[in-house]
């Protein structure tokens, strides 16, 4: 089935647009990458300089959603005030996530999150979920309260379009994998004990670098993804309102759970744009042991 037809018959109409417009646009940015990226030279065939491009794919995702009419406003940490538009949604995003891997050719991903209220607000606002991985494929998978769906793109003659890959997508029963962000050596004691652990329960660690990559392989094989509070960063690094509270949204819904290392992540009432917090999410009963052992300290 393509996107567009599962989009007609089982998505809100605002969410239907504006994911319809982030599936054409991620495209250009996907194809973007070697040209904006600093891959390539940084000038164009005509002398022109190039944006960069996480600010590229800023731009690009902020004018396509404003252009559905269905966003109040766009919001992300490349941009000092969101853009606005004449909809009824609040969107945060995350346009570029793990751009020091460009260079390297690991994955990339963009985060979408889709509020009912204005921004800054709790992700218990949130109407939908969306993130793209560009890895060796393109892939969508997202939310809209009602189960995690997955897309993948295809060529179609000149152009590329999504088919779907899975509906109601759940985290498998048995987790095999982990993978915690920052120095080991700057995680706070009852993480460390946790991770240390892990291992002889039969988790492998696999860290990309990327929250998507990392999360996303924690949906398909179950496990459990950190960017945990550290010594001296107790908010950790991963922003609520683009990243974490979103993905936290829709591992919910593939019947995940996702901490702060105290309390539900889509709890937090974050009061600013970019306020950080520790995060920790994937298979439920792994992330609640984790949480147990750090709130208990
Ligand atoms: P990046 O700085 O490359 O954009 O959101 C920021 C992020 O990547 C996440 O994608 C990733 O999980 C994390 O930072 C990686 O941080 P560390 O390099 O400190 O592990």
């Amino acid at each position: 089935m393509k996107l567009d037809e599962f989009l007609r018959l089982n998505a809100p109409e605002e969410l239907a647009l504006m994911t319809g417009a982030i599936a054409d646009a991620c495209i250009t940015v996907w194809d973007s990458i070697p040209t904006k990226s600093g891959l390539l030279s940084s000038t164009n065939p005509s002398g022109e300089t190039q944006k960069a491009i996480d600010v590229f794919a800023n731009d690009l995702f902020a004018e396509s959603i404003v252009a559905t009419g269905c966003a109040s406003e766009v919001a992300s940490e490349e941009m000092s005030e969101p853009a606005e538009g004449k909809g009824p949604v609040s969107v945060a995003m995350d346009p570029l996530d793990g751009s020091s891997n460009v260079e390297t050719n690991n994955p990339l991903g963009s985060i979408f999150g889709f509020y009912s209220k204005k921004l800054p607000t709790s992700g218990r606002n949130l109407l939908g979920a969306l993130y793209v991985t560009y890895g060796n494929v393109i892939t969508l998978t997202f939310t809209f309260g009602k189960g995690v769906h997955r897309f993948v793109a295809v060529r179609d003659g000149p152009k590329m379009s999504f088919e779907l890959l899975g509906v109601n997508l759940v985290l498998p029963e048995k987790p095999e994998v982990y993978g915690f962000g920052g120095f080991r050596s700057e995680w706070i004691p009852p993480v460390r004990d946790f991770v240390d652990s892990l291992e002889g329960r039969g988790l492998r660690i696999r860290y990309c670098g990327t929250f998507v990559g990392d999360y996303n392989q924690v949906l398909s094989r179950g496990g459990v993804f950190a960017y945990p509070e550290l010594v001296k960063r107790p908010k950790g690094k991963l922003r609520i309102l683009y990243e974490t509270a979103p993905m936290a949204f829709l591992n919910e819904q593939a019947g995940g759970y996702a901490s702060d290392g105290r309390r539900n992540i889509l709890d937090l009432q974050p009061a600013s744009l970019a306020e950080t917090s520790p995060a920790y999410l994937g298979s439920a009963a792994l992330v609640k042991e984790l949480e147990g052992k750090v709130s208990s300290g």
